[in-house]
C-alpha cells in the first residue's frame, strides 16, 4: 500500500563520487554520506535521492552497473550501506535508490554470456541484430547514441551489431524478454527487502523499443529519437513491474522521462494505472539552457502546476547531468547569493515534490574545464569526434563548459582547507577553485547566508504544505515579463511568492495583501535592511529588488 508519503518530501540529490571522500582515496564514498547526514538533517530535507551506488566499472560513474546486488568498491561495502540506510531511517530520511535498467554494463555477467554465442540462454537479455548493406557491416538502423555516434556496437564474435543508447559499455537490456523484466521485478525486490523506499528509474522512458525497430524520424542531432520513446509495449512493461514489486511496498518511483510532456504526462504517471508516481521532466531545463528567460521559465512552471487529475509533480533546477543552474543568471558573484535564494523560491513552494542537488543549497556555480580536464564520458566522446578537426577543438571546449556535465560534477565544498574539504587525497576531479569563499561552513557562519535560506524555505514548504499541496494555484501578473509571482490558495489562505528576475526595481499592485493580515515569510534580501523594512510598509505594494544579472 502506498501512502504517498512523497507529496510531503524534499528530496536531496546525492552524487556520491563527488559529495565527501572518508578515506582519502579522492572519491567520495558511503561512509562520507554516513557522515554527513546530520548536515542533511539540519538541512531539513527528508529523503534522499542516491545516484548509483552499485558494482560498476566507471565507464559512466556507476550508471554502468556490473552487479546489481552489490555495492561499488569505491563506495564501501554492503554493510556500509546497510549502516548508511539505518542511519538515514533513524533520522527520519527516506532512501531512493537509482534503478539503471534500460541498460546493464558491458562487463555484467548476463552481457558476457550473452555475446559468447548466439546460442546463449542469455542472448536475448540484450538487443543483437544483424548488420545492413552489403557486407552487413552497417548498423542495422539509424538510432544514434546519446553520447555521439550510432546506437550500434559490431561485435565480430558473432557477427552482429548490439544496441547502446548510450556509451558501447551501456548494452541496452532487451526488455521484450520475460526473464529480463523478471530480474528487474527480483532486484527491485531485493532492495525493497534490505529497506530502500523508492527508486529514480533512470531514462525509464526509453526501455521499451518501437516493435521491429525502425528507423526514426530525423530529428537535427537526435536521429531516431522517436523510436524508443515510450514505444508501444512501454505500459504493459511498466504495468508488470509495478504490479510484481513497486506497488506491493510503500515506495516512490520517479522516472526520468525524457520525452514527457504536458500531453503524454497522465499515461505515464496517473494514480491507479498501475504506472509511475512521479516524472522528471526535462522541459523547465530545455528552456534555460540555452538562454534563460524569466517569460519562458514561468509559463513551463506554471503549466505543470495544472496537471491533469491524479497526477503529482517533481520540481527540479539542477542534476548531475546539467550546468548548475545559478550562472545563467548571477554574472556577476556580488549579486550570487540574492539571486540563488531567488531561484530557490521560484521552485521549491510550487507544487511537487522538490528535489535539491547536492551544492545547490551552497550556491555552488559551475568552473572552467580546460581541454583536458574534462573527465565525463559525453565530454570526452565529443572531444574524441571533433580531434580531427582541430580548429572545432576551442569551439567544442566552450560548448561543453556551457551545456556538458563535467560542471555540476565537482566535488562538494564543504569548507576553504585543501580541496574544499571533499578529500584529504588527490580528488578525482577538479575541484572548483571558487571553494575558499563558496563552502558549507562559510555558509553556516553566515546568518542570511543561501544555505540559512533553504533551510527556511525548506521549513515553510513544510509547514505549508497543505496550502502549496491541495490549494488552487494562480499564476498573477504573468503579462510582467520578468516577475515570476504564484499563489496557492486554500481556504482563503493564500501563500505568495514574488520573484523579481529584472535588475530594476519593480513596483506591483498587491491588493489583497496587507501588511496587517499578511506575514512576509521570508525575503532574499536582508529585512533588517531600514530602507526594505520602510518601503514596504509605506507603499502597500511591494518593491522587490531580486536581481537578474
Ligand atoms: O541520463 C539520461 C540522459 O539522457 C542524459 O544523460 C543526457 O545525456 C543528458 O541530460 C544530456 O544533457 C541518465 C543519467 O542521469 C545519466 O547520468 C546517465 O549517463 C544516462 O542516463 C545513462 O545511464
Ligand atoms: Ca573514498
Amino acid at each position: 500500500m502506498k501512502t504517498r508519503w512523497y507529496k510531503d518530501a524534499v528530496f536531496y540529490q546525492i552524487y556520491p563520487r563527488s559529495f565527501c571522500d572518508s578515506n582519502g582515496d579522492g572519491i567520495g564514498d558511503i561512509n562520507g554520506i554516513i557522515s554527513k547526514l546530520d548536515y542533511l538533517k539540519d538541512l531539513g530535507i527528508t529523503a534522499v535521492w542516491l545516484s548509483p551506488c552499485y558494482s560498476s566499472p566507471n565507464d559512466d560513474n556507476g550508471y554502468d552497473i556490473s552487479d546489481y546486488r552489490n555495492i561499488m568498491s569505491d563506495f564501501g561495502t554492503l554493510d556500509d550501506w546497510k549502516l548508511m540506510l539505518a542511519e538515514m531511517h533513524k533520522r527520519d530520511i527516506k532512501l531512493v535508490m537509482d534503478l539503471v535498467v534500460n541498460h546493464s554494463s558491458n562487463e555484467h555477467f548476463w552481457f558476457q554470456e550473452s555475446r559468447k554465442s548466439k546460442d546463449n540462454p542469455y542472448r536475448d537479455y540484450y538487443i543483437w541484430r544483424k548488420g545492413t548493406g552489403k557486407n552487413g557491416k552497417k548498423p542495422p538502423n539509424n538510432w544514434t547514441s546519446r553520447f555521439t555516434g550510432s546506437a550500434w556496437e559490431y561485435d565480430s564474435l558473432t557477427e552482429e551489431f548490439y544496441l547502446h543508447l548510450f556509451s558501447k559499455k551501456q548494452p541496452d537490456l532487451n526488455w521484450d524478454n520475460p526473464k529480463v523484466r523478471k530480474e528487474i521485478i527480483d532486484i527491485c525486490n531485493y532492495w525493497f527487502d534490505l529497506g530502500v523506499d523508492g527508486f529514480r528509474c533512470d531514462v525509464v522512458t526509453y526501455v521499451a523499443k518501437a516493435n521491429g525497430l525502425p528507423n526514426g524520424r530525423y530529428i537535427p542531432f537526435m536521429r531516431g529519437d522517436d523510436q524508443f520513446v515510450l514505444a508501444e509495449n512501454w505500459y504493459k512493461y511498466i504495468n508488470e513491474i509495478a504490479e510484481n514489486s513497486w506497488n506491493k511496498y510503500d515506495s516512490y518511483i520517479v522516472g526520468e522521462g525524457p520525452g514527457v510532456d504536458i500531453n503524454n504526462v497522465a499515461s505515464v504517471i496517473e494514480e491507479g494505472k498501475n504506472v509511475l508516481d512521479g516524472v522528471i521532466n526535462f522541459q523547465v531545463h530545455h528552456s534555460n539552457i540555452v538562454k534563460f528567460k524569466a517569460e519562458k521559465y514561468k509559463k513551463i512552471q506554471s503549466r505543470w502546476q495544472n496537471l491533469p487529475e491524479k497526477c503529482w509533480n517533481t520540481l527540479f533546477l539542477e542534476n548531475h547531468d546539467q550546468p548548475r543552474v545559478l550562472p545563467m543568471y548571477a554574472k556577476n558573484l556580488q549579486l550570487r547569493e540574492v539571486s540563488a535564494k531567488m531561484i530557490a523560491a521560484s521552485y521549491l513552494l510550487l507544487k511537487g515534490t522538490p528535489y535539491i542537488y547536492q551544492g545547490q543549497e551552497i550556491g555552488m556555480t559551475n568552473c572552467k574545464f580546460k581541454k583536458n580536464e574534462f573527465v565525463d564520458i559525453m565530454s570526452l566522446n565529443v572531444l574524441n569526434v571533433v580531434k580531427k578537426f582541430p580548429p572545432l577543438v576551442p569551439f567544442a571546449v566552450k560548448q561543453l563548459n556551457r551545456i556538458g556535465r563535467d560542471s555540476a560534477r565537482t566535488p562538494m565544498q564543504w569548507n576553504s582547507a585543501d580541496n574544499a574539504g571533499f578529500t584529504t587525497g588527490k580528488p578525482w576531479m577538479m575541484v572548483n577553485p571558487n571553494y575558499t569563499e563558496i563552502n558549507v561552513e562559510n555558509n553556516l557562519n553566515q546568518k542570511h547566508s543561501v544555505l540559512e535560506f533553504y533551510k527556511k524555505l525548506i521549513a515553510i514548504k513544510k509547514k505549508y504544505n497543505t496550502i502549496i499541496k491541495d490549494g488552487v494555484y494562480s499564476e498573477q501578473f504573468s503579462s510582467v515579463k520578468r516577475v515570476f509571482c504564484y499563489c496557492q490558495t486554500l481556504n482563503g489562505k493564500s501563500l505568495y511568492v514574488l520573484c523579481n528576475f529584472s535588475d530594476k526595481v519593480t513596483t506591483l499592485p498587491l491588493p489583497d495583501i496587507s501588511f496587517t493580515t499578511s506575514k512576509l515569510l521570508i525575503t532574499n534580501y536582508d529585512m533588517s535592511n531600514q530602507f526594505l523594512k520602510n518601503t514596504m510598509k509605506q507603499e502597500f505594494s511591494m518593491k522587490t529588488k531580486y536581481i537578474r544579472m
